[in-house]
């Protein structure tokens, strides 16, 4: 593994017990750079491998929904660590209290987590480095280019960011190690859990039903990326933005939880040929994706109006009196009862569904800021929707791409327009002259979970 990947938490001191993968956010057994230390780490000491994931209750608003596509998700996993001899163990309850205690208890003697960017996960390390006495490592196993590596600020725009990475991208392109079956066992009753008792007994909203249409795990997530790359790639770079189509490669949901690996989709769909619609995909997967990641590690206001950049503020600041023509209640933008029947539509996509279409969800976003009383509460209802609705929610591609949207951030000023300033606007008959949005909005309609 390149270890650009790898930041050393904490030196520590080493025990006795298992190494441990603290599994967070690459929630997978395959192509996993942290695994595959923590595998390396635990070889070199002649230790056993725990892999643990602490399941939060309650984790920033997640409903049924997402709890169900991730546990599922962690079920594949620990089918598949059971023919390797790595044992998987779900803990309940937060990771600042659950970690040291599991690391105690089992004399555990080192620990290695992945990276995320979001300020809960800085948050829960911070406290486990500070409550234990062991090396505590994290590896980059999100992004291509690891994202401390890839800039050592916030990035003003994909075209600042774009040359840095495409510099890096084949030295970090390189491919993953099989994760080998463990030498070394712990001799401890095995742990196994049933998803759908865990999500009976899990405090969370559960109103929110799963989806059908997209199948959780490791597995899926590859058959996804395959029907992609054999049925829609072709027409992607043409159609991608077409929301009465469906060319989008319906991966996210995987990405988000990381059922799949980003790299490893870069390198499958590279494989493929190098066409424009190889090239407009791998500018959104690995240029605006860890674009994203780079705007939240560096800019702890991903979430929040002071999160804009300056010329945004100022000018959403100078229309703060504007008369907005119409101003609707989150519940009339949660129920889809807008004036505005393609907002509507989608909306009802993104609530049946668990996935709006890319294309839309920018107009989505750009709406609520009209129709809003303030930037910071168009803001936050659109947050609040995207992360209790989306399969993909509470993501940094969600924040950032909503503070694309009504804060203008990787964007640049536009010409000024009432509440908008110069923040990039679309309009309903903009949207007309791009697609069939009578197909659109009848695909919406008739959308079901199925
Ligand atoms: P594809 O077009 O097949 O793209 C493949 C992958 O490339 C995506 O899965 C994603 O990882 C990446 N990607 C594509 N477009 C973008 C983009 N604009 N920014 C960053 N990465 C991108 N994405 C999320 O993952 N979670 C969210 O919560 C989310 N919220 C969004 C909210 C708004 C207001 C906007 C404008 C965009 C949001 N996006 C979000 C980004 C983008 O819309 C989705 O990633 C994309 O629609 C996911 O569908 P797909 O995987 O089928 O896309
Ligand atoms: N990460 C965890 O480590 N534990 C959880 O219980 C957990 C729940 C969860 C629910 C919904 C969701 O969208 C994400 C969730 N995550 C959880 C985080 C996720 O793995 C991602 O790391 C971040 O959301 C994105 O960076």
């Amino acid at each position: 593994m390149k270890t650009e990947r790898l930041t050393i938490l904490k030196q520590g001191k080493l025990a006795k017990g298992p190494v441990v993968y603290w599994m967070s956010r690459d929630q997978r057994a395959n192509d996993n750079w942290a695994f595959l230390y923590a595998q390396k780490l635990a070889i070199e000491l002649e230790s056993p491998l725990t892999v643990i994931f602490c399941l939060v209750p309650g984790f920033l608003g997640a409903t049924l929904r997402q709890y169900s596509f991730m546990i599922k998700g962690l079920k594949s996993v620990q089918k598949e660590l059971e023919g390797k001899n790595i044992e998987f163990r779900l803990l309940t309850g937060s990771p600042e209290r659950e970690i040291p205690e599991f690391i105690s208890k089992n004399a555990v003697s080192a620990v290695v987590t992945d990276f995320d960017p979001l300020k809960i996960k800085r948050e829960w390390k911070k406290s486990v480095q500070e409550n234990t006495e062991i090396p505590f490592y994290e590896v980059d196993a999100h992004n291509i280019v690891p994202c401390r590596y890839a800039s050592d600020k916030q990035e003003w725009a994909a075209y600042t960011f774009r040359p840095k990475i495409n510099r890096l991208l084949d030295e970090f392109m390189d491919d993953f190690p099989e994760l080998s079956p463990h030498p070394y066992k712990r001799k401890v009753a095995r742990a196994d859990f049933e998803p759908d008792s865990v999500l009976d007994g899990l405090a969370c909203d559960k109103s929110v039903k799963p989806v059908e249409w997209i199948k959780p795990g490791e597995e899926n997530a590859r058959l996804m990326l395959k029907t992609f790359i054999e049925e829609k790639l072709p027409g992607y770079a043409e159609l991608r933005n077409n929301p009465a189509l469906d060319y989008q490669s319906n991966l996210s949901p995987y990405l988000h939880f990381g059922q799949i690996s980003a790299q490893r989709v870069a390198l499958e769909v590279s494989g493929a040929g190098s066409g424009d619609s190889i090239k407009a995909f791998l500018e959104e997967l690995i240029v605006r994706r860890e674009l994203s990641d780079n705007f939240c590690y560096n800019n702890p206001d991903y979430d929040s109006f002071a999160g804009f950049p300056d010329w945004a503020r100022k000018s959403l600041n100078e229309h703060r009196q504007d008369l907005r023509p119409r101003i609707y209640t989150p519940e009339e933008f949660e129920n889809g009862r807008t004036h505005d029947d393609l907002w509507n539509a989608a909306q009802l996509e993104m609530v049946n569904r668990g996935k709006m279409h890319g294309y839309m969800r920018m107009y989505w976003a750009k709406k609520i800021l009209e129709w809003s009383e303030t930037p910071e509460e168009a803001q936050k209802t659109a947050i609040y929707l995207n992360d209790r609705y989306e399969l993909d929610g509470r993501d940094p591609n969600g924040y950032t791409g909503i503070a694309w949207s009504i804060g203008g951030v990787h964007d640049r000023a536009w010409p000024g327009r009432p509440v908008f300033g110069k923040i990039r606007y679309m309009s309903y008959n903009g949207l007309k002259s791009k697609f069939d949005t009578d197909r659109y909005a009848e695909k919406c309609l008739n959308s079901t979970m199925e």
